[in-house]
Formats: C-alpha cells, structure tokens, sequence
C-alpha cells in the first residue's frame, strides 16, 4: 500500500492534465432553412483543442466531406481528407489553425477551423491561404475564426504578462 498510494496520488493530479480529449464536429444539412448559409455547416465551425487530443467528425455521409483546405495545415501535416465515413476520429500532434472544408458545399459557407495549442504557429499563412482557396460565401465565416483565434492568442499573451 505503501508504494501504491504515491501512485495514486500521481495519477490523480496529472491525468485530467495528460488525458487526450476528443471534440465533435458534426455535419449538418438542415432541409428547413431556407437561409443557404444555415443549410450546410459544420457544427461547431469552430474547435480549439490541445496538440494531442482528437477531432471526430460526424456525419460525411451523402455529399459532404471534410477536407482540409490548401494551405491552412502546419507545415509538414498529411492533408485532411475524410468522406463517406459516419464517424471519423483525427488526432491532432502539430500545433496551429487547420481550416476545414466540405468539398461539396464549401461554395454555400460549409467551412470549419480547428485550432490546436497555439494558432500563431501559421496563422498568417491560414490567413493568405483563405484569401485564394475559400469561396466568397465561406470568406467572411471563415476570417471571422481566424479572428478570434487571433484574438485567443492576445489574450493568452495578456494573461501571460
Ligand atoms: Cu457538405
């Protein structure tokens, strides 16, 4: 008992810390909106993890898909290409922002970003990237997240000083 309790002790403190979580997107066609910018989303479009924990996607199933969008990947990551899969997990190593798209309804808005540990990693690069890649429904959601994980990086910095 005596060795097992500092164990114990370890792994109380440190696993809510150490424990890899996992966050759903889902894929979302509402058929009862006649507003085509609610009709096709990621749900939430917006997703900031820790490096190491998940994403799992739900939902490409019919016409969506989930891919990462042409440079708005760290450098060195495996494009992102997910689609007639109902339930699809991802792990996340490299920190930065990941922009998601569906292949087939990006056109009407359906865009995503990931955000993993500390998005100014490529940040700016997400951002030129988006200028040339997303379509001009998705353009405006898709600044707005990279703004506010911009703006998550401010904070962290004002929190931090
Ligand atoms: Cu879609």
């Amino acid at each position: 008992m005596k060795k097992i309790l500092p164990l114990l002790c370890l792994l109380l403190v440190c696993s809510p810390a150490v424990r890899a979580e996992t966050q759903v997107i889902k894929q979302v066609f509402d058929i009862k909106t006649a507003d085509l910018d609610a009709m096709y989303q990621f749900i939430p479009d917006y997703v900031a993890i820790d490096v190491g924990d998940s994403v799992r996607f739900e939902g490409t199933v019919g016409s969506h898909t989930a891919h990462s969008i042409q440079g708005m990947l760290p450098e060195g990551v495996e494009p992102i290409t997910i689609s007639y899969q109902n339930v699809s997990d991802i792990k996340f190593d490299k920190p930065g922002v990941y922009g998601i798209k569906c292949k087939v309804h990006h056109r009407y808005g359906m865009v995503a970003l990931i955000v993993v540990g500390d998005p100014s990693v490529n940040i700016e690069e997400a951002r030129a990237a988006a200028l040339k890649r997303v379509s001009r429904r998705g353009q405006d959601k898709m600044q707005r997240l990279l703004d506010r994980a911009e703006a998550s990086i401010q904070s962290k910095a004002n929190n931090d000083s």
